[in-house]
């Protein structure tokens, strides 16, 4: 059997999972389960770096596993797991801690954007030290190839970076991970405001359209959507709310901005979004289907099933990691 390279992404079981993140994440996931040994994970230590209500995050965890499995990911093919049920990840966190500098984590932008909320003095520690649990994350199964949106790409440098430091200093150990980041649908913006990533710790529920959303909601929030001044349907960077709303379309339908501009010659905003509504609604259906077939209980053996899959790799690795440091074995 060919060895197939190594793939690990995760998502925090926060918020509502928006169609940025089935874009610019899940989607890609699905595509590549069979190209490469693949390891979903439900980032729930993540999570917690900004406050959550324990049953809402039971509530999520759950919900987050159900949308991996009915978006296509197949647990047959991919491990989806728990990162609170394998605790190898923060182990492997506290020994980077100590290669990380505090200078690398200041300049995060998640780190500076999320803090600027409560300010630098009382943002929580974990906030800050997210970027090595991710690292920890990514380092402890020898992934190759980490699928994320764009907004990730400076935390898997930080991975790159630390594996490299931590290879140097005690000997090969970890492998080097690079960034997948696909083109299309890379960075959904949010419906309220395309200079804005769409997001689901967004203030306004107009800013996304939740993968959970019913068909009503989506078409009032694609009505409520923000557009540019003008009504012609063309694909540009000085109309960003409709280049935005038509990379949607795109990456939903399949069909390129350039036929997407033909099909609307003569016609105005109000036809687009309405067609653009009927495509979202469309692509969605199936997918909710099969998120409410699924049971909790089903759900909780995938997941307990796959960290059973996980931890063996992640404990092998960790052990190395200690042995190289130098803790007695
Ligand atoms: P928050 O805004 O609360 O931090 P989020 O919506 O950014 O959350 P994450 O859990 O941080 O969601 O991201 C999960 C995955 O979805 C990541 O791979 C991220 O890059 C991708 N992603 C998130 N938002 C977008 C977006 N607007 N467009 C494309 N990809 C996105
Ligand atoms: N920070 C990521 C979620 C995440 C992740 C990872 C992604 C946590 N650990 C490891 C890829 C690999 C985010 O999307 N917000």
């Amino acid at each position: 059997m060919i060895n197939k390279k190594r793939i690990f992404s995760g998502i925090q079981p926060s918020g509502n999972l928006h169609i940025g993140n089935y874009l610019g994440a899940i989607k890609n996931w699905v595509a590549l389960q069979d190209e490469f040994e693949s390891i979903f994970c439900v980032v729930d230590m993540h999570a917690i770096t900004v406050p959550q209500g324990p049953e809402t995050l039971r509530k999520k965890t759950i919900e987050i596993a159900k949308i991996y499995l009915a978006a296509g990911i197949d647990p047959k093919k991919s491990a989806i797991f728990v990162q609170s049920q394998v605790s190898e990840h923060a182990e492997l966190m506290w020994i980077l801690n100590t290669i990380a500098k505090m200078s690398e984590l200041e300049k995060m932008t998640q780190f500076k954007d999320k803090s600027r909320k409560s300010g630098i003095e009382s943002a929580g520690v974990g906030l800050f030290d997210y970027p090595v649990l991710m690292a920890a994350d990514i380092l402890l199964y020898g992934t190759e190839v980490v699928p994320v949106g764009e907004d990730q790409k400076q935390h898997v440098e930080l991975a790159r970076d630390l594996a490299k430091r931590f290879n140097q200093k005690f000997g090969e150990t970890f492998i080097v991970p690079k960034a997948f980041i696909k083109e299309e649908g890379m960075r959904i913006m949010g419906l309220d405001d395309p200079a804005k990533k769409m997001s689901k710790s967004a203030a306004s529920e107009y800013n996304y359209i939740s993968l959970l959303d019913d068909e009503q909601t989506i078409r009032r929030k694609i009505k409520k959507a923000v557009t540019d001044s003008g009504s012609e349907i063309v694909y540009s960077d000085e109309k960003p709310a409709l280049k935005n709303l038509i990379n949607i379309f795109c990456s939903f339908s399949g069909k390129s901005f350039k036929e997407i501009e033909k099909n609307f010659v003569g016609k105005g905003y109000g036809d687009f979004k309405n067609e653009l509504a009927n495509v979202v609604v469309e692509s969605l259906k199936p997918f909710q289907e099969k998120f409410n077939s699924i049971s909790d209980e089903d759900v909780l053996k995938i997941l307990k099933e796959g960290a059973e899959k996980v931890r063996p790799i992640a404990k092998a690795k960790l052990d190395e990691a200690k042995r190289k440091v130098g803790f007695v074995g």
